[in-house]
């Protein structure tokens, strides 16, 4: 039966000239690793400095991703204090065996003892609950477990050496010693390596070049899995790095792990970003989804080496061409649990955010987003180059020198805040850019807020343009900004763009209580 109704779903697919958009997961969602248990596929990526961390993606489809939660929701599994910019959690890989599902990541800088450190955790359902840490003893980054015959397998990157270690998953006891395995091409940082095993071999794909334009993807196998193992001769399996892919709008292509789908077919889930303005990028790194046929010789060709498009004509097993939408709105009115895609800048207070009633009230931070230390900010991942947001302050209990607002946040180094602010007792609605040094406030109104005030960020995909109203029917525009302000070549760092809300005691306050202000609702619309 269920043979029939999988030939019924190739056979609908093929009469429909089946079609997808990449990425299948946009904006800042780096690294992603996925595994398939029968006919569910689960997907982690990458969360660095925010909690919690590492959210969990679950599809039937391998298209359509809804996020059912994070793996690490706890401080004892995400320490991230003084986590600065893009430390904290690097890329996790997500595995199902003998009925728990593995998440194994590093935390860079805050792991056990302030170290960096690569630890798993373990559930039975991919929503959690997660267990705390098991601490490992192997170091380099993008750890990844392989499962044979009663035996786990770790490969990390320390030394820029892709290197294999047996251990007891239970108790994190390295098991052999770390066997260096291949080096890659030659290109900078061979990382992100993952095991498979297909007729016979042992397979191992790696990334190298860097999270850049030189991304690449590369593969070599061994008949053992201690190996030696031999380099494809067609490598890069993928990469934009080539006369071919150089004016795609997709670029930085690496870093991706294979499942196997319910019909049999290859997919390759990996990181790029789109180039907006130039060659700038400002959502971060995105997820994106490919073919991976086998032809005889048994080398992988990832979409049939072509590069990758934003429009795929392919056809993943369940997916019903169409059902990708074109506009997201996201409507958050606080009467109940935002939902797991908000995110904070490293471990909250909790006792500062105070939800319902259809209000969000923020407690004030003495720390400004700049400042890499737990700001009082709560937000989500900008994923649509062309959105719209709009939130409320209804209630501003503040001192002079007090700002609530909402911010575009790429790092503590580049943002952007749009912001109430009360300055000796009058209000005014400001705008100011962080910029690595540079601070600078860019417009400034005072106004009279009788029903609230009403702040508004949209975006064409090329700028953000900053608004206020008063009654929330008549915008007025403050200022404008091009997108490539707040982009990884501007700024560095391996994040994307968050929009959040957030509120500052600039007036001391603290040392009394603290300030608050009410936001009324967060409503996002992105296309
Ligand atoms: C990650 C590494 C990489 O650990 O960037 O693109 C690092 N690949 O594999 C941070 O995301």
């Amino acid at each position: 039966m269920r043979k029939l109704i999988l030939t019924i779903l190739v056979l609908l697919g093929l009469l429909a000239n089946a079609q997808y958009r990449n990425p299948v997961l946009s904006g800042f969602h780096p690294d992603p690793s996925v595994v398939r248990v029968d006919s569910d596929y689960y997907m982690v990526c990458s969360s660095f400095q925010y909690f919690p961390g590492v959210p969990v993606f679950h599809s039937r489809d391998l298209v359509n991703w809804q996020q059912i939660g994070n793996v690490l929701n706890r401080p004892s599994q995400l320490p991230l204090a003084n986590a600065t910019s893009s430390t904290g959690i690097f890329a996790p890989t997500i595995r199902y065996h003998a009925g728990t599902f593995y998440m194994i990541t590093t935390n860079v800088g805050q792991g056990k003892d302030g170290q960096s450190g690569n630890f798993l955790v373990t559930a039975t359902r991919p929503e959690g609950p997660w267990s705390d840490p098991v601490w490992l003893k192997q170091g380099g980054i993008d750890p990844s477990l392989y499962f044979e015959d009663g035996h786990c397998y770790m490969v990390s990157n320390p030394d820029n050496t892709i290197t294999l270690c047996e251990i007891d998953p239970k108790t994190g006891r390295q098991l052999t010693a770390s066997r260096p395995l291949w080096r890659g091409m030659g290109g900078r940082y061979p990382e992100a390596p993952h095991i498979y095993k297909k007729d016979g071999y042992y397979y191992l794909l790696i990334s190298e070049g860097g999270t850049e334009l030189a991304h690449s993807l590369t593969i070599a196998r061994s008949r053992r899995i201690t190996g030696p193992y031999e380099a494809n001769p067609a490598n890069p399996i993928l990469t934009h790095c080539s006369l071919l892919a150089q004016n795609n709008l997709i670029q930085g292509t690496g870093h991706g792990d294979f499942v196997q789908a319910v019909d049999g077919q290859w997919w390759l889930l990996c990181l790029g970003y789109r180039h907006h303005n130039g060659a700038h990028h400002h959502m971060g790194r995105e997820t994106f989804l490919a073919p991976v046929s086998w032809p005889k010789g048994g080398w992988p060709v990832v979409n049939g080496g072509e590069p990758l498009d934003t429009l795929m004509e392919a056809n993943p097993c369940g997916y019903v061409p169409g059902s990708q939408p074109a506009v997201v709105k996201r409507c958050y009115d606080f009467h109940e649990s935002a939902g797991p895609e908000w995110i904070h800048i490293q471990n909250p207070d909790e006792s500062k955010y105070l939800w319902g009633d259809g209000r969000l009230r923020m407690m004030g931070s003495p720390n400004q987003l700049w400042h890499n230390e737990q700001p009082s900010f709560w937000g989500i991942r900008q994923e649509h180059p062309t959105f719209t947001l709009t939130t409320k302050i209804s209630q501003f209990d503040s001192e002079s020198g007090d700002e609530a607002g909402l911010a575009v946040y790429q790092s503590h180094d580049g943002n952007v805040q749009l912001f109430l602010n009360n300055f000796q007792g009058d209000m005014r609605v400001k705008l100011r850019f962080q910029l690595k040094s540079l601070n600078v406030q860019k417009a400034e109104r005072q106004i009279k807020m009788t029903n609230g005030l009403w702040l508004r960020v949209a975006s064409d995909g090329h700028k953000y343009s900053f608004y206020y109203s008063v009654n929330g029917q008549k915008f007025h525009l403050l200022d404008s900004f091009d997108c490539s302000l707040l982009s990884s070549e501007t700024i560095g760092g391996f994040t994307g763009a968050v929009l959040g809300l957030y509120v500052y005691m600039g007036s001391g306050r603290h040392q009394s209580g603290y300030s608050f202000a009410d936001f009324d609702y967060f409503d996002y619309e992105g296309r």
